[in-house]
């Protein structure tokens, strides 16, 4: 099988040259990005080819080809990939809207993902994870609507985000103790800020808009009550939210767990008082979420607040794009078959 990866020296674009050979063994690859390069992962050696080239070096085309480029970018090369004959999973924003693309989060609504479907949208990194804890609860409690605020790591921005980041918070923590004063060229070390994104003349964020829009879409769920609020946290890896859900009927701690058990590709983390569940904790349990910190809040038993973590790189990006493929190109490791859901 020819698998091909647009935006492969990128983060995420990185973690699916570690995903591949776990789910195919022995796929062919062809790899490209801004520029002529090698990459080194993991000690194997890559030769990437500039995506303008993709017509003259990929021009027998493929079977499988995996976007993680910008808006703009996706919408230029997603039409020559689909030409060129390959099925095609987009991490960009350019697509998710679109209603003849299936918006698609494994363990949720994979099952969308039919034989005749050539391309598929691969949701935002926060949004794979809160659908993953959302469907199991709707099917026990029902939904009548949430509030989610989330705490976004600095990789969720790129790599130069993140390098910087690396940067200040190794050489800016020392000058900034001793001096007192603001170190952070990126604005991101040793602070928390609204999220980045455009915000429209509601004031919501984009990154606050997709949350709300992609998880209507994947729940199948048209106007769904949700609001969301979203902010950068000094962390690298692992996207972290906290979630106000109001359901349809009065629920209880071991109901919610009972029914998590039943959910995909979920880490219920038991602890009452969320030991075990940080951003951190992600890049443990990387290809899964992690659930937990469920309260009923006082005066409302049809209400519980929870916690949901998942490493932003891998299970709220390239792992859930592995999963999607293995629908069509079933996945020999177990861990990245999804199960053939419906929402
Ligand atoms: C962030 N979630 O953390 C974003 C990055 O729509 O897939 C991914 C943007 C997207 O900034």
């Amino acid at each position: 099988m020819r698998v091909c990866i647009l935006g492969a020296t990128g983060l995420v674009g990185r973690e699916l040259l570690h995903l591949i050979p776990r789910a195919w063994p022995g796929a062919q690859l062809a790899l490209h990005a801004s520029r002529d390069q090698e990459l080194e992962v993991d000690g194997r050696r890559f030769e990437v080819k500039a995506a303008t080239q993709l017509d003259a070096v990929d021009a027998t085309g493929g079977e499988l080809a995996f976007v993680a480029l910008d808006d703009e970018h996706s919408a230029r090369y997603v039409p020559r990939l689909l030409a060129l004959g390959y099925r095609v999973i987009d991490k960009s924003n350019a697509y998710r809207g679109d209603p003849a693309v299936p918006l698609v989060a494994a363990g949720v609504n994979d099952g969308l993902v039919a034989d005749e479907v050539r391309l598929v949208a691969n949701p935002n990194c926060t949004t794979i994870p809160l659908t993953l804890a959302l469907a199991p609860l709707r099917r026990h409690f029902g939904i009548r609507g949430l509030a989610v605020s989330t705490y976004q790591a600095i990789s969720g921005a790129g790599i130069a985000a993140l390098d910087q980041f690396l940067l200040d918070a190794q050489v800016g923590y020392a000058a900034h103790n001793r001096l007192g004063a603001a170190f952070s060229p990126s604005g991101y070390a040793g602070n928390t800020v609204p999220h980045n994104g455009k915000t429209d003349d509601s004031g919501f964020s984009a990154e606050e808009r997709k949350l709300m829009i992609e998880s209507s879409k994947i729940l199948a769920f048209p106007d769904l009550p949700i609001s969301a609020q979203a902010c950068r946290v000094p962390v690298a890896v692992g996207h972290y939210e906290q979630v106000w859900l109001t359901c349809e009927r009065p629920v209880s701690l071991d109901a919610v767990a009972s029914a998590w058990a039943g959910g995909a590709f979920l880490r219920v983390v038991p602890t009452a008082d969320g030991a075990g569940l940080s951003a951190l904790a992600t890049v443990h349990e990387r290809d899964l979420a992690l659930v937990g910190r469920v309260r009923v809040v006082p005066h409302d038993p049809t209400t519980v607040c929870f916690t949901v973590a998942a490493d932003n790189l891998r299970l709220g990006a390239a792992t859930n794009a592995v999963r999607i493929a293995a629908r069509w190109f079933p996945a020999v490791d177990p861990t990245l078959q999804a199960p053939g859901n419906l929402p």
